[in-house]
């Protein structure tokens, strides 16, 4: 194992109930929807506009949009997004994150990101660890967002490693489904029955270690 590939959102930080929050106030004042609870789970490593677009269907409004209102209304989300965030500091860095970087780079383990979220160097910023990624995969560079494997082997890509080097870190089902689909290993976060594609699932972001991912990568 040379390269880690980590999600953002539900590994690194949890921006998900950000985003919620950002979809919901969108969703009440442009389009008179009240989002119930699932919507948090159901958006996790989605991108923006496919985001947006699973509301518009699911309100049966999705024909009444064009392309540009579309853009305007993501973009309405970002804003109200940015605003959920703007306090974000290092006491959001979910627990084990930054033993794990430790222990990685201690190992000489090159660090990527591939995150779904464009706002992603931003959050690192605000995190404090932007200085420790060697590289951050810009999802406005792929072609197919998660599940597509594109995001992931961009991060492997990034420092030149092949992804049979790599190992792939994921909250969402979306992506682990992207990190097999790159030929990683996936270590997933969250509910086993949930991410049972993952070659190995931890409840917590505490339960990760180095020899854990090293492990299961020699499997
Ligand atoms: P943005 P991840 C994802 O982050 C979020 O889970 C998802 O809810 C969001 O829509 C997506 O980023 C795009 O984010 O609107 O900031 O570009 O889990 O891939 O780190
Ligand atoms: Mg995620």
């Amino acid at each position: 194992m040379k390269e880690c590939v980590f999600d953002l959102d539900g590994v690194i930080t949890d921006t998900a109930k950000y985003h919620f929050a950002a979809w919901k106030k969108l969703a009440a004042d442009q389009l008179t929807l009240q989002l119930p609870a699932e919507f948090e789970t159901e958006l996790k490593g989605i991108s923006r506009i496919d985001s947006l677009i699973r509301i518009l269907n699911w309100g049966k409004i999705r024909e009444h949009y064009n392309d540009q209102q579309i853009a305007d209304l993501a973009a309405q989300k970002n804003d109200y997004y940015l605003k959920e965030i703007a306090n974000l500091t290092a006491s959001d860095i979910l627990p084990g994150i930054t033993t794990l970087i430790n222990q990685l780079q201690e190992h000489d383990i090159q660090l990527s990101l591939a995150s779904a979220s464009k706002n992603a160097p931003f959050i690192l910023k605000k995190l404090g660890l932007d200085d420790r990624f060697d590289a951050i995969a810009d999802p406005a560079k792929v072609a197919h967002s998660k599940p597509a494997p594109d995001i992931f082997l961009e991060g492997a890509a990034e420092i030149n490693l092949p992804p049979a080097e790599c190992i792939g870190i994921e909250d969402a089902v979306a992506g682990i489904q992207a990190i097999k689909a790159a030929g990683m290993p996936a270590i997933g976060v969250g509910d086993p029955h949930e991410l049972r594609q993952a070659d190995e699932v931890v409840t917590s972001t505490a339960k990760l270690s180095f020899v854990l991912l090293e492990s299961v990568w020699r499997r």
